[in-house]
């Protein structure tokens, strides 16, 4: 790995957002893809804060610090992703759902989409169903989020809500994170499951015809 791209990793690794913002703002001046920054600097860091708090070398707060400066280093990202496309491809309202507060891959989700030319709506965490409700009418695409298996229920209810208000067939679903497989997302009626950001860019495309 580039020895600016192992700083990163280390950076998030070690929950300095400091070091991650200078080191992604020299990665950037270096010519480095966001892609390639985000890609093996950051997100492959956060796996790894992953490993170590399943095997219990980490802590919340740890994982919390390292989240942190991985939106440190995202936020200086963002702006270069979307610097790569103009044109819209569709709008996309994205949000973690009813009592999830992880956000790291909403916003991936996000602005990999971004990049990629949509606009996004972007609902934040812990997402009342009403409120992916009330977006659904200014977009073609409701992405819904969510990490924890006790808040993975929330998908199905979200669902409901958008079929009972008579939106669900005006708008595409798509769901993803951790614990979200394709049988889920066929069983709740969701058009569409990704498994990482960059999927469910590829996916989204497809369903809009992009
Ligand atoms: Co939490 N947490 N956490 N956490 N946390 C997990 C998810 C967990 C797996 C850790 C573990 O036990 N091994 C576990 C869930 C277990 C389960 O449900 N079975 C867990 C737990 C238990 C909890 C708490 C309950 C801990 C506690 O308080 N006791 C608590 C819950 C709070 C709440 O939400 N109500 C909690 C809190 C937190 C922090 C606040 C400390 C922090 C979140 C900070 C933040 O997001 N701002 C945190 C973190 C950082 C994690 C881990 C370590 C990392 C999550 C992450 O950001 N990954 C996580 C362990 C792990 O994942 N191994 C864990 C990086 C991110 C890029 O990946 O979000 O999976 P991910 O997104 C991926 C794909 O899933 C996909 O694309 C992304 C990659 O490209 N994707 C989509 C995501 N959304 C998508 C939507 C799509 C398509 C693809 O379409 C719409």
């Amino acid at each position: 790995m580039e020895p600016i791209l192992q700083e990163i990793y280390d950076g998030v690794l070690n929950g300095e957002s400091k070091t991650v913002e200078a080191m992604v703002r020299v990665a950037l001046e270096s010519k480095l893809s966001p892609k390639e920054i985000l890609d093996q600097g950051m997100v492959s860091a956060m796996a790894e804060v992953g490993r170590r708090f399943e095997i219990g070398e980490y802590y919340v707060p740890e994982m919390l610090i390292s989240a942190r400066a991985m939106q440190a280093g995202m936020a200086i990202l963002k702006p270069q992703l979307k610097d790569a496309n103009i044109a819209s491809a569709g709008r996309v309202a994205v949000g973690t759902v009813k009592g999830d507060l992880h956000d790291i891959g909403k916003n991936l989700v996000a602005m990999m989409l971004e990049g990629a030319g949509f606009e996004i709506l972007d609902l934040g965490t812990d997402v009342d169903p009403e409120k992916f409700v009330a977006a659904a009418d200014q977009v073609d695409v409701v992405a819904l989020s969510a990490l924890l298996t006790t808040t993975m229920p929330n998908m199905k209810v979200t669902i409901e809500a958008l079929k009972s208000s008579g939106r669900l067939d005006k708008v595409k679903v798509i769901i993803g994170g951790a614990p979200v497989t394709e049988a889920y997302a066929q069983q709740i009626g969701a058009d569409g499951y990704a498994p990482d950001a960059s999927r469910a860019v590829t996916m989204t495309k497809a369903m809009l015809g992009k």
